[in-house]
């Protein structure tokens, strides 16, 4: 048995049981592991963070580390695909980064990259994704849809929709989507999703859905850059949010909502983004690549572009940073 499944046995085991000392004789014994074995597995376990308390060779469960940890997201997670396999870090340059090469070498779909920080973070366009230790979800899903490059921007989209359903569900904060790919409380950005595409002519090899959110950062936290711009749900709450709790919740929303992309499309969604949408109805400013346009936001059409009524008629965007008018 690895170091790894034999630590999450007497992790499960010391869980069940936390209300007491338990002999390592006895963990041995249940779970069928040679004695000799457990110490190891404890010592194992701390190197993780988690806190154990010994005496006289028995062990007791003291306190789980604030980390998102394998052993912690698998635990109960209610997901068939996404997270099937997870990779951790302490630390990485961008979790994409690592996500895209895995998927290269045939990870399967669903594969969970995540880290406590990434040094390298990326936003869209070469821009930086600020991503402090400890603090937010720092996530990549590899997905292998069978879909055309022109239908990817949808499932930023959809990502996004799972991560306002998510936050809804679990601080029943009001949560708006700013199209393509912010999700926004109180006028300022709380989460955001960078989806990257291998292609191979017109078919999608895989997506990388990376996705940040800012759960426990504290105002101070961020930077002068982005004071008035971001926020968190630790800000918003007046409370500190599990962020273990709100991973399983957002791969739970998101794969509900996969499942019903890879049957129909984006059509089963489109009322719940138009109703969560912040940009319909108003006058905005598109910036995509080098065109600004102006006009009324309309719609978000079935690939997940958005629909502007201009004064030279219906324009269909497919990427840009908008900006409302009035
Ligand atoms: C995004 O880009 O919003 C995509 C962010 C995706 C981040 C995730 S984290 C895990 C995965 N691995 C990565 O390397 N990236 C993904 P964009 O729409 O271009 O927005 C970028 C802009 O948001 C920046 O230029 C800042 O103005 C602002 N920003 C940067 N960090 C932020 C933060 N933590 N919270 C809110 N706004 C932020």
């Amino acid at each position: 048995m690895s170091e790894t499944l034999l630590a999450e046995k007497v992790l499960t085991f010391l869980k069940q049981h936390s209300q007491k000392f338990l002999p390592a004789l006895q963990i041995a014994a249940d779970l069928k592991i040679p004695a000799p074995q457990i110490p190891k597995a404890v010592t194992e376990l701390k190197k993780w963070g988690y806190k154990i308390r010994e005496k006289e060779k028995s062990y007791r469960l003291k306190e789980i580390p604030d980390l998102l940890l394998p052993f912690e997201i698998k635990e109960n997670l209610k997901t068939k695909i996404l997270a099937r396999e997870i990779h951790c870090f302490l630390s990485t340059k961008s979790t994409n980064e690592v996500a895209f090469r895995l998927a290269e070498s045939e990870a399967p779909e669903g594969t969970l990259v995540v880290a406590e920080k990434q040094t390298a973070g990326k936003g869209r366009l070469g821009r930086k994704w600020f991503s402090p230790p400890h603090s937010g979800i720092w996530m990549s899903l590899i997905l292998r849809p069978e879909i055309t490059p022109a239908q990817a921007p949808a499932l930023s989209i959809l990502a996004s929709l799972a991560i306002a359903l998510s936050i809804e569900k679990l601080t029943r904060l009001p949560v708006f989507l700013k199209w393509p790919n912010d999700t926004i409380i109180n006028h300022k950005k709380v989460a955001g999703v960078l989806t990257e595409l291998s292609t191979t002519q017109n078919r999608v090899n895989f997506v990388i859905v990376g996705i940040g959110v800012n759960i426990n950062q504290t105002q101070q936290d961020f930077p002068a850059s982005l004071m008035g711009k971001a926020t968190s749900l630790r800000i918003q709450t007046k409370n500190k949010v599990s962020r273990v709790s709100f991973l399983k919740t957002l791969l739970e929303e998101l794969e509900k909502i996969y499942n019903g992309f890879k049957d129909k499309g984006l059509l089963p969604y489109s009322q719940l983004i138009r109703d969560y949408s912040i940009l319909l109805g108003k006058s905005v400013k598109v910036k995509s690549g080098d065109l600004v346009l102006k006009g009324k936001a309309l719609d978000i059409d079935e690939n997940g572009s958005l629909v502007l009524d201009t004064r030279s008629g219906k324009k269909i965007i497919s990427a840009g940073d908008v900006t409302i008018i009035e």
